[in-house]
C-alpha cells in the first residue's frame, strides 16, 4: 500500500515542478521562471528582450585578482520589460545567474534563479517590475560573488550602482592596509634611518682601517 503511494507521489512529482516555477533536468535547473504574471504597476509586457550572459573564468581575466565573472557586469532594460535570459556556462564547475529583491508575490523570496552544473546552456524568462531600480545578479556558489561574479540589472535606469561589480564600482570596505603612527613605529622608523646612515659610514671606516694596515 505504501509501496504504490509513493509511486503516486513520484508521478505527481514533475507536475508539482512545473506548477511551481521550477523546470529541471540533470544538467541545469531553472527555479521562480515567470513569463505571464505582471508585477503590480505593469498593465502589459513592454517588450520582450533576449539576453545572453557568459559565466566563466575567462571573464574574469579583465579584472583584478579576479577568478569568476559573467561577459558582461550590467544590462539595462525598460520597466515591465519580459526577459528571456540564456545562460552558457564555459567553465566545467556550477555556476548560478540568480537574481534577487524582485517582488516576492510572484517571485517566492524575491528571487528569479537559473544555475548550470557544468558546461551547456539554459534560458528562462521573467517579467521585471514597473518601478525604477537595481537588482542584484550573481552566483551564490560559495566565493564566486566575492571573486567577482557579481553584475547588475538596471531596470527603467535603475537607483545607482551596487558595491563591488567589476569594473563598475568599488567595494564597500576596500582592502587596504593603512600604517597607523603611534610612538613605537615613530621609534622603528628613526631606528631604520639611524641604521641606514650608520652602516655605510662604519663599512667605509673598517675600509680606511684596513687599507692603513696594509
Ligand atoms: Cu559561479
Amino acid at each position: 500500500m505504501s509501496h504504490s503511494i509513493f509511486h503516486r507521489f513520484l508521478l505527481l512529482a514533475p507536475i508539482w515542478l512545473i506548477c511551481c516555477g521550477m523546470v529541471m533536468d540533470d544538467k541545469s535547473m531553472v527555479m521562480h521562471g515567470n513569463s505571464d504574471r505582471l508585477p503590480e504597476g505593469c498593465v502589459e509586457v513592454s517588450e520582450d528582450i533576449n539576453i545572453t550572459v557568459h559565466a566563466g573564468r575567462k571573464y574574469a581575466a579583465e579584472f583584478n585578482g579576479k577568478t569568476f565573472a559573467f561577459d558582461q557586469q550590467e544590462w539595462h532594460v525598460p520597466a515591465c520589460s519580459r526577459l528571456h535570459v540564456t545562460l552558457i556556462n564555459d567553465d566545467t564547475i556550477r555556476h548560478q545567474f540568480m537574481v534577487h529583491g524582485l517582488p516576492a508575490y510572484i517571485y517566492p523570496q524575491g528571487m528569479f534563479h537559473m544555475e548550470l552544473y557544468g558546461k551547456g546552456e539554459v534560458t528562462g524568462t521573467l517579467i521585471v517590475p514597473a518601478k525604477k531600480k537595481t537588482y542584484l545578479v550573481h552566483c551564490e556558489i560559495p566565493q564566486h560573488q566575492e571573486h567577482g561574479m557579481k553584475a547588475q540589472l538596471k531596470v527603467a535606469g535603475g537607483d545607482g550602482d551596487l558595491p563591488s561589480i567589476p569594473g563598475i564600482s568599488d567595494p564597500v570596505t576596500p582592502d587596504n592596509y593603512p600604517l597607523e603612527w603611534s610612538l613605537p613605529s615613530y621609534l622603528v622608523g628613526l631606528i631604520a634611518i639611524f641604521m641606514g646612515l650608520l652602516i655605510p659610514w662604519g663599512i667605509q671606516r673598517w675600509g680606511r682601517s684596513q687599507s692603513n694596515k696594509m
